[in-house]
C-alpha cells in the first residue's frame, strides 16, 4: 500500500488552498475524462517515457464514473476511443482537453478496475492492482509534462496549467471538496453505478453480473421491494466499500455471512424479508454499524448478535415475533432510536432506562381493523399482517372466524370484528395496563419509560392503557405521543398540555372521558386547549340527562316527583296536569360512600303525539332514558315501538330503561321482554312500579344510579372554568330574568370566568349544550344567539306546535300571525324563533307567499289532485323509488315533504303525502302504515325527480337520523322498458352485496328479467354517480335494445337551453314535442341527451356511434357553445356519422359564424317557425328515412 501515498500526493489537488479556482473550472465539466496508452505492454507502462505518451494517435480516451462519491472515480468497463478520434477538439484548445483528460487522474484514489485489460490490451497478466496504480501515478506525471508543453497555445489553459502544476507540488491540508465535483449531471455511469439503485423493479436476483469490475467502488446499494429470492454468498466479501445496503421487502431467509469485511457500513435494512435470524459472525460490522432495520422478519427472537452492536443508534424491529433478553440492551449505548412494536414482549427490563432513547415504539400486538371481511380467507389474510398473531394456527384461526359470526353469514362485520376483538385478542396477550403489566399507579405504562427523559416520540398503541399519568411532564423534549388503539383509556393527564407536542394521536380511542370524546374529535388542538384549560383547574363531573318518555298519561310526571321525593311516593292528592311540551328540573344525589354528587337534569317530555316532531331535537347520546308505559292499557298501545326507534335513531349509544307504571292497579300484564331487547339492545332492564304506592320506585332509583355511573362520560375532568359559567349564566337568568343572551354578551361574561379565546368558548357552550346546561346552534344565523334557560326553547316550540287551538291553520302559519304565535316574546326576536323552526324542519317558509308550512299539523286527508296515466309514446313515463324503514322515525317524512317542498310550485301537503311539480314533472311521495315512503314521478324524465328526493332523504338521515336502518327499492328496467303494471322492485342493499360479491346479473323476481349489474348500478341513485352520465348509459342501453328490429334508430342531440320559456312558449317549438312526435312513430326509436355541453364524450361518442343518424337541434345557444359545436363537427368530419339539423330557437344568427360553410351541405329543416311545425315535423320523418337509405347505399 506504499504506492497509495503517491496516490496522496495527487490528491493534494483537493487539499490545496488554490484548489478553488482549479475545481471550479474542473466542475463545470460534467464528465470526467482519462488518458491512457491505447497500446501498451507491461514493460512499457512500468516505465513509461515522455515519448511513449507524446504520439496522440496512440493515447485512448476514457471515460471515467464519478461513482456515488467523487472519492471513487474510476474507470468504466470500456476500451475508451482514440484521441485522434478528437481532433476538432485538439486544434481548437490542447492543453483545455487534456487538462480534462488528467481531471480524472487527479480526484481519486482508486481507479483501476480489478481487471485492468479490459483497459489497456497487454495488461492482462497484471493481477496486482497496487502496482498498477504506481503505474498509473507516473504516467500522470507524464501527461502533465505534455500538458506543459502544450500550454503556450493557449492563454487560459497555461495559466490554469501552471497552477495545476503549483497545486500538484503544494502540501496543503482540505479534504472534503470532492462534492463540488457532483453537483454538475449527466455524468456518465458504470454499470454497476448505474444499477445500484433499483428499487421496485421486479427483480427475481441479485443481480451480481452487472457489478464485476466496480464492486470495490460501491458504496450504496438499493435493491428494496423487489422479489430477491437469496443473496449471493459473497456479497460481503467482495463490495467492500458498501456504506448502505437496502434490501428491504424482498423474499430471501438467509443472509450470507462475513459481513466483518465491510469496514464502512453504516447502515443497512433488511426489514420486510423471511429471515429467521442473521448470520453469527454479523456481530463483526460492530465497529461501523449505525442503523440496522430487521423489522417484518418472522424472527426466532431477537438475534443475540444485535447486543454487541455497540455503535449502533437505530434499531427497527417491529413486527418480528417474540422477543426477550431485552436486558442487554443496556450494551447499546448510543442508541437514539428503537422500534420493538407490534412485538410479543413479556417483560421491559429496567436496563431499558439507561438508554439515551429519542424515539421508542413499544406498541403492542395488534387486532384486525374492525371492517367487514368476506370471507375466513379475507379474515386470515388480515390476521397474518402480524408476526405474533400468524402463529395462531390455521386451524384455529378458522375456529376463531366461526366464532366471531354470530349471525353465520360467513361475513364478519364491524360489530362482530369488535367483539372478537374485545373476548380474544385483546386478553390473548401481554398488554400495558394489564396482567404482569398491570402498572396501576402510571395507568399501565412501565414507570421505566419515565426514565427515558430525552424522548422525543413515543409509541404505545395497541395496549391497555387506563390513562395518561402526571408523571409524563418528565418528557419536556416529546413532540409526538401516539396512544392510538388504547380501548381502556379514560383520562389523559393535563400534563401533556405542558410540553412541547407537535402531534397526539388518539385514533379509536373509544372509552376516553377526558378530553371527552366531543373535544377528541375536533382534532389535535381543541385537545390542547382542553388540557390547557384543565391545567388551570378542573373538576370531575358526573352529569347527564335523565330523559322521561312514554305516551301521555303513562305517569311520566308522577314518576319524576316520586323520584325525587324522599318517600319515593308521588303527591296523588290531586290529578297531575297534562305536561305540555317539555319540563325540565335537576336532581342532586349524593353518591354513596363519597363526598360527590349525580346531578341529573330531567327532562319531563309532555306524552302527547303532536310533540313527537319537536321532542326529536332533544334526544342525544349524553343521557339516560327512561320509557313509561301504563301496564293497565297493555303494552301494545303504550307506543313503546316508537320511543323506542326514535332514541335507537338519535341516541344510540344511550341506555334505555323500560319502567312499567300504575302496579297498584293490575295484578297481571305481560311484556315481551326478550323480544325488545332483542331488537333494541341499549335497553339495559326493564321495572314495574307505582308512583301512588312507592312499589319498585326504590329500586328503580338504584338501578338508575348504577346505570348512570357506568356511562364512560362519567367522572371526566371538565375545566372549572367552563362550569363556572354555567354558574354564572344560571345566576343571570335568575337575576335578569333573561332566557336567551346575544353571543356578544355571552362573551362579556365568559371573559369574567377567564375564558377570552372564542374558540374555547364555542367550546365550552357545546358542551353544556350536552350537558343540556343551554342551548346553542352552531349556525351562521342562529350562533349569534344562545338559550341559557333550555326549558324556554321548549316552550318556543310548544307556541308553535301546541295542544291548545293556535294561529296555525292546516300545517300554515301567515307571516303576519307570527307575532300571535309568539306573542309573549319580544317581537325582534321572531325572525331568529322562526329561523330556529326552520332549522329544526319544524316550519319551512313559502317562496312565493308570507307565510311557512308547518307539516306536523297538516291537514289528516288527502286532498284531490290529477295523476293521468303515464304514456311512453307522448313521451311521459312513470317510475318509482320506494324506501323500506325497519321502523320510521317520527319525523323523518314531515321533514322530507318541507325540504321537498322548495321544488315544487303550489304543491299539495298533508299529513302523510306531498304531490308536487316541476319542469312538467309531477311527483307523489307517500308515507304509508308499512314504515314506508313511495315516492312517485311522471314526465319527460321521472328518474330525475326521484334522484332529487333521494338525495334530499339520505342527506336528512345521515344530518339527523343515523341510527336509522332502511333499503330501497327501484323497479326492474326491463319490466319497466315492457311497461308492466306492478313491476318487480329490486332492493338497494342486495344490488350491493351483488356488487361486493362480484355477482355479473341479477334476476328481477317476478318476471325473471336478466338485468346486468352495471346496469342496475346505473339506475340506481348514487352520489358518486354523474347523473348526466347515468342517463347517457340508459340511452346506450335503450338502443341495444333496438338493434334488433327494423327501425331507424336516431340519437336527437339539443341544448336544454333551447327549450323556451313560459312566455315564449307559444312563439317557439319545444324540443321535447319534437323528441315525443319523433318517438311516437313506430318505425323510429329515439334516444336523446338534452346536456351535450355536460356529457361525458366518451358516452355521447359511443351513443353516436350507435345511432343510424344524428339529429342535431342547432341554434344560436349551440353554435355559441364550443363543446356543443366541436361535437356537431366531430360527428361530421371525424366519426362520419349521417346528420341531420334542425333549427331550433327563433334566430338563425349563427348562419353568420363559422359554422355556416362547413355545414352547407347538410340538410337542414328549419322548426324556428312555431306556425310551420306540423308541416316541418313531416318533413323531418321523411328527411330521418333518406338520410338512413343513403347511408345503406354507401355501404
Ligand atoms: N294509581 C296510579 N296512578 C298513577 C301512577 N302514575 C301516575 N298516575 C296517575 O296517572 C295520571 C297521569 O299521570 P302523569 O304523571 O301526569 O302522566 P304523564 O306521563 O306525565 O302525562 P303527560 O304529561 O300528559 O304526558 C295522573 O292522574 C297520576 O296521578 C301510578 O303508578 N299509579
Ligand atoms: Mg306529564
Amino acid at each position: 500500500m506504499k504506492n497509495r501515498a503517491r496516490v496522496l500526493e495527487f490528491n493534494t489537488v483537493m487539499k490545496c488552498k488554490n484548489a478553488e479556482k482549479l475545481f471550479e473550472f474542473f466542475s463545470s465539466h460534467s464528465k470526467f475524462f482519462c488518458l491512457l496508452p491505447s497500446e501498451f505492454d507491461a514493460k512499457k507502462l512500468q516505465y513509461p517515457s515522455l515519448l511513449s505518451v507524446m504520439d496522440f494517435s496512440k493515447q485512448n480516451v476514457h471515460i471515467l464514473c464519478p461513482g456515488a462519491k467523487m472519492e471513487l472515480l474510476h474507470f468504466l468497463d470500456d476500451p475508451g476511443v482514440l484521441l485522434t478520434n478528437f481532433d476538432a477538439m485538439l486544434e481548437g484548445n490542447n492543453a483545455a482537453f487534456l487538462q480534462k483528460c488528467l481531471s480524472g487522474l487527479l480526484i481519486q484514489e482508486e481507479t483501476l478496475p480489478t481487471k485492468c485489460s479490459v483497459l489497456i490490451p497487454g495488461m492482462e497478466h497484471i493481477q496486482n492492482k497496487d502496482r498498477c496504480e504506481a503505474w498509473m501515478i507516473r504516467l500522470c506525471f507524464m501527461y502533465m509534462c505534455i500538458l506543459e508543453l502544450h500550454a503556450n497555445t493557449d492563454q487560459t489553459a497555461v495559466t490554469m496549467s501552471r497552477e495545476v502544476m503549483d497545486v500538484f507540488t503544494s502540501t496543503l491540508k482540505d479534504k472534503q471538496v470532492a462534492h463540488l465535483f457532483s453537483e454538475g449531471d449527466l455524468f456518465i455511469r458504470c454499470k454497476g453505478h448505474a444499477g445500484s439503485s433499483m428499487a421496485n423493479n421486479n427483480l427475481q436476483e441479485f443481480p451480481v453480473e452487472q457489478f464485476d469490475n466496480v464492486y470495490m467502488f460501491m458504496t450504496r446499494l438499493d435493491f428494496q421491494n423487489n422479489k430477491i429470492k437469496s443473496l449471493p454468498p459473497d456479497l460481503f466479501t467482495k463490495f467492500k466499500a458498501l456504506e448502505y445496503l437496502n434490501l428491504s421487502k424482498n423474499n430471501f431467509t438467509e443472509v450470507p455471512k462475513g459481513i466483518g469485511n465491510l469496514t464502512v457500513l453504516t447502515e443497512i435494512d433488511l426489514s420486510s424479508n423471511r429471515l429467521k435470524t442473521l448470520p453469527s459472525d454479523f456481530e463483526n460490522v460492530s465497529h461501523s454499524l449505525t442503523s440496522l432495520n430487521i423489522s417484518n422478519n418472522n424472527m426466532e427472537g431477537l438475534p443475540g448478535c444485535i447486543f454487541k452492536l455497540v455503535k449502533l443508534e437505530e434499531l427497527y424491529a417491529e413486527n418480528i415475533g417474540v422477543v426477550e433478553g431485552l436486558d442487554q440492551l443496556r450494551n447499546l449505548m448510543e442508541l437514539k432510536v428503537l422500534n420493538l412494536g407490534l412485538n410479543l414482549i413479556e417483560k421491559i427490563p429496567e436496563e431499558l432506562g439507561d438508554l439515551q432513547l429519542e424515539y421508542l415504539d413499544l406498541s403492542g400486538v395488534p387486532w384486525v381493523p374492525a371492517t367487514t371481511y368476506q370471507s375466513v380467507i379475507a379474515f386470515m389474510k388480515q390476521l397474518q399482517f402480524n408476526n405474533v398473531t400468524m402463529n395462531i394456527d390455521i386451524a384455529e384461526q378458522a375456529k376463531m372466524f366461526k366464532k366471531a359470526d354470530v349471525d353465520e353469514s360467513s361475513t364478519l362485520t364491524p360489530d362482530e370484528v369488535q367483539v372478537l376483538t374485545n373476548d380474544r385478542l385483546f386478553p390473548m396477550y401481554p398488554r400495558f395496563g394489564k396482567g404482569s403489566f398491570a402498572f396501576e399507579k402510571s395507568g399501565g405504562i412501565p414507570p421505566v419509560l419515565f426514565n427515558l427523559k430525552a424522548l422525543k416520540k413515543l409509541v404505545l398503541r395497541y395496549h391497555g392503557i387506563t390513562m395518561v399519568p402526571d408523571e409524563i411532564k418528565v418528557f419536556t423534549n416529546l413532540n409526538e405521543i401516539d396512544l392510538s388503539y388504547n380501548l381502556k383509556m379514560v383520562t389523559l393527564s393535563a400534563e401533556l398540555a405542558a410540553l412541547p407536542l407537535k402531534q397526539l394521536h388518539l385514533k379509536e380511542c373509544t372509552a376516553l372521558n377526558t378530553p371527552p370524546k366531543e373535544i377528541v374529535s375536533r382534532g389535535f388542538l381543541a385537545v390542547i386547549g382542553y388540557l390547557k384549560r384543565l391545567r388551570l383547574g378542573a373538576v370531575q363531573c358526573k352529569r347527564t340527562k335523565l330523559m322521561m318518555v312514554g305516551l301521555g298519561g303513562a305517569g311520566k310526571t308522577s314518576l319524576v316527583q316520586s323520584l325525587m321525593s324522599q318517600r319515593y311516593r308521588a303527591y296523588m292528592d290531586h290529578d297531575e296536569p297534562i305536561t305540555d311540551g317539555i319540563d325540565i328540573k335537576t336532581w342532586n344525589i349524593p353518591i354513596q360512600e363519597t363526598s360527590d354528587q349525580l346531578m341529573f337534569s330531567v327532562w319531563d317530555f309532555a306524552g302527547q303525539t303532536v310533540y313527537y316532531n319537536t321532542h326529536q331535537f332533544f334526544l342525544s347520546n349524553r343521557a339516560v332514558y327512561l320509557l313509561l308505559w301504563n301496564v293497565r292499557q297493555g303494552y301494545e298501545h303504550a307506543g313503546l315501538d316508537f320511543w323506542l326507534s326514535s332514541i335507537a335513531c338519535h341516541a344510540p349509544k344511550a341506555p334505555i330503561l323500560v319502567v312499567g307504571t300504575h302496579i297498584d292497579k293490575v295484578e297481571k300484564f305481560r311484556l315481551p321482554e326478550v323480544n325488545l331487547k332483542a331488537r333494541y339492545p341499549q335497553i339495559v332492564g326493564f321495572h314495574y312500579v307505582s308512583s301512588y304506592t312507592g312499589i319498585g320506585v326504590d329500586d328503580l332509583r338504584q338501578t338508575i344510579i348504577s346505570n348512570t355511573l357506568q356511562q364512560k362520560y362519567m367522572g371526566e375532568k371538565i375545566p372549572e372554568a367552563w362550569l363556572t359559567l354555567e354558574k354564572r349564566l344560571i345566576a343571570y337568568h335568575e337575576e335578569k330574568k333573561v332566557d336567551i343572551l346575544p353571543f356578544k354578551q355571552l362573551e362579556t361574561i365568559s371573559a369574567t370566568c377567564g375564558i377570552f379565546d372564542r374558540g374555547e368558548l364555542i367550546q365550552a357552550v357545546q358542551f353544556l349544550h350536552d350537558l343540556g346546561a343551554v342551548q346553542f346552534f352552531d349556525t351562521d344565523f342562529l350562533r349569534d344567539m344562545i338559550v341559557i334557560y333550555p326549558q324556554w326553547i321548549v316552550d318556543v316550540m310548544a307556541c308553535l306546535v301546541t295542544v291548545h287551538q293556535g294561529a296555525v291553520k292546516d300545517g300554515k302559519m301567515l307571516l303576519k300571525d307570527i307575532s300571535k304565535v309568539w306573542e309573549d316574546y319580544p317581537s325582534e326576536l321572531h325572525p331568529w324563533l322562526l329561523r330556529l323552526t326552520e332549522e329544526f324542519d319544524l316550519t319551512c317558509s313559502l317562496p312565493d307567499e308570507e307565510a311557512s308550512i308547518v307539516p306536523c299539523l297538516l291537514p289528516d286527508g288527502e286532498p284531490e289532485y290529477d295523476w293521468p296515466h303515464a304514456d311512453p309514446r307522448k313521451n311521459i313515463r312513470e317510475s318509482m323509488t320506494v324506501y323500506k324503514f325497519q321502523y320510521l322515525p317520527a319525523g323523518l317524512f314531515n321533514r322530507a315533504q318541507v325540504r321537498l317542498h322548495q321544488y315544487s310550485k303550489g304543491a299539495l301537503l298533508w299529513k302523510t303525502g306531498s304531490f308536487m311539480k316541476k319542469n312538467n314533472h309531477i311527483a307523489l311521495m307517500i308515507q304509508n302504515d308499512e314504515q314506508e315512503v313511495i315516492v312517485r314521478a311522471q314526465g319527460f324524465r321521472p328518474e330525475n325527480f326521484l334522484f332529487i328526493v333521494h338525495e334530499m332523504i339520505e342527506t336528512l338521515i345521515r344530518e339527523s337520523y343515523s341510527g336509522v336502518h332502511y333499503d330501497f327499492f327501484i323497479p326492474c328496467m326491463d319490466c319497466q322498458s315492457r311497461n308492466v303494471k306492478d313491476p318487480s322492485m329490486m332492493s338497494y342493499q342486495k344490488v350491493k352485496r351483488a356488487l361486493e360479491l362480484n355477482v355479473p346479473f341479477l334476476q328481477c323476481e317476478k318476471f325473471f328479467h336478466m338485468l346486468s349489474l352495471q346496469e342496475i348500478k346505473d339506475a340506481m341513485p348514487s352520489d358518486k354517480m354523474d347523473e348526466v352520465d347515468s342517463h347517457l348509459r340508459n340511452s346506450v342501453r335503450e338502443l341495444i335494445d333496438l338493434t334488433t328490429e327494423k327501425t331507424v334508430s336516431v340519437f336527437f342531440v339539443y341544448s336544454t337551453k333551447d327549450v323556451p320559456d313560459l312566455k315564449d312558449a307559444e312563439k317557439c317549438v319545444h324540443p321535447g314535442t319534437i323528441l315525443a312526435d319523433m318517438r311516437s312513430q313506430d318505425d323510429l326509436k329515439v334516444s336523446y341527451t338534452d346536456q351535450p355541453e355536460s356529457s361525458d364524450m366518451e358516452a355521447l361518442t359511443l351513443s353516436i356511434k350507435a345511432n343510424d343518424v344524428i339529429v342535431f337541434g342547432l341554434s344560436d345557444n349551440f353554435a355559441n357553445d364550443d363543446v356543443c359545436k366541436k361535437l356537431l363537427l366531430y360527428t361530421k368530419d371525424v366519426l362520419q356519422r349521417p346528420i341531420l339539423l334542425l333549427l331550433l330557437g327563433q334566430t338563425k344568427n349563427w348562419q353568420k359564424g363559422d359554422l355556416n360553410m362547413p355545414l352547407g351541405d347538410e340538410v337542414f329543416v328549419d322548426m324556428t317557425k312555431i306556425d310551420r311545425y306540423q308541416h316541418k315535423i313531416k318533413e323531418l320523418f321523411v328527411a330521418i328515412k333518406k338520410k338512413d337509405e343513403s347511408k345503406k347505399k354507401v355501404k
